[in-house]
């Protein structure tokens, strides 16, 4: 199951209460106050890791407590603090505090990074704290103060270099297949893809590019047609986008309709989105069908942008189409 969008409740954990005692011991007379503090609460932490790409890992258990802080002792013994909690988040989680208007409170959008959600709180202090010149018996001592207590939203927003766009066959999973390690599900029917996949292509000299594989887009998608948008939101955060077009035209479509309504679909999910740096795979280029369209196709293509022609499943073109990509990528970091 793919997940990238929950709510969790979270909660730091109380802190410990202070303590008041004195000191009792033979031939010490008066002693004196000697009750320790509390431990103070553990903390929820939020951490981007990578390895997960959905957020399946909270989905089954939506709240979360930090471990209370012991109680302050006798003897002047501190109460120990609270364990952490560490919630393990895939790089990308944007977080949202639902009860400050979905503010957004932290985006975790490199691995490694984390943030306390929320604290723990306070130990309070034992009753030695409270000793004064007019008060050198003090029974008094504090309670460890309450956790602070979130309800947050936790989003996925895939990032990569490259967002594959196309519509469904268009050939998108068996070129990452072919470009990277990633082994996405490729089948000659629409709608194989249904979550997300990010692959990583390892250059000679060791500079890396990842690529995000969507679920295949069709005109109306803004209208919630086919998958819909909700998956635009994985190539929002790309820096390049690689429109993949089937050129064989043999599901019934013309390649260049395809790549007008493409654009358009961008366009209505957020403006702008279309003008982003890209390059246009030409695919299939082993259907014999593939060479006419791609003439038409290139006559009325008025855009700026670079077509290669490719086949994804022959791996016909691929090195050149890496480097173009490579390219363009470095044109823009
Ligand atoms: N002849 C030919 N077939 C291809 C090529 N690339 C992909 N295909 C075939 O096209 C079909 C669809 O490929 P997928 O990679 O699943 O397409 P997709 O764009 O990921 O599709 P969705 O996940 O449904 O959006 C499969 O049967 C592939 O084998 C190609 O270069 N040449
Ligand atoms: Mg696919």
């Amino acid at each position: 199951m793919f997940i990238d969008k929950i709510t969790i409740k979270i909660k730091g954990g109380d802190g410990g209460n202070g303590c008041a005692s004195f000191r009792r011991e033979k031939y010490v007379p008066k002693g004196g106050p000697n009750g320790g503090d509390g431990g103070k609460g553990g903390d929820i932490v939020i951490e981007a890791v990578t390895g997960e790409q959905s957020l399946i890992g909270l989905y089954y258990k939506r709240h979360y407590s930090g471990e209370r802080g012991k109680h302050g002792q006798g003897n002047d013994k501190h109460g120990r603090s609270g364990k952490n909690v560490i919630l393990k988040v895939p790089a990308g989680t944007v977080v949202k505090d639902i009860e400050k208007e979905h503010e957004v409170v932290c985006d975790l959008d490199t691995p490694g990074k984390r943030f306390v959600a929320a604290h723990g709180g306070k130990g309070g202090k034992g009753n030695k704290h409270f000793v004064s010149s007019i008060n050198r018996t003090p029974k008094h001592c504090e309670e460890g103060r309450p956790g602070e207590e979130k309800h947050l939203e936790m989003e996925l927003k895939t990032i990569a270099d490259i967002g594959l766009v196309g519509y469904p066959n268009a050939g998108k999973s068996t070129l990452l297949g072919s470009l990277s390690a990633a082994a996405p599900k490729a089948a000659p029917y629409p709608f194989t893809t249904l979550q997300p996949t990010v692959g990583i292509v390892e250059f000679q000299d060791f500079f890396r590019i990842s690529i995000a594989d969507i679920p295949g887009l069709i005109e109306g998608a803004h209208n919630n047609v086919g998958l819909g948008h909700k998956f635009l939101k994985h190539i929002e955060r790309t820096k390049v986008l690689l429109y993949v077009i089937d050129m064989s035209g043999l599901d019934g479509r013309n390649p260049f309709d395809d790549y007008i309504s493409l654009k358009n679909e961008l366009e209505q999910y957020q403006a702008g989105l279309s003008d982003r740096p890209s390059l246009i795979a030409a695919n299939k280029i082993d259907l014999v069908q593939s060479s006419e369209n791609l003439k038409d196709f290139s006559e009325r293509l008025k855009d700026n942008i670079e077509i290669i022609k490719i086949s994804a499943i022959d791996s016909t073109n691929l090195n050149m189409l890496l480097n173009r990509l490579r390219k363009k990528l470095e044109s823009v970091l």
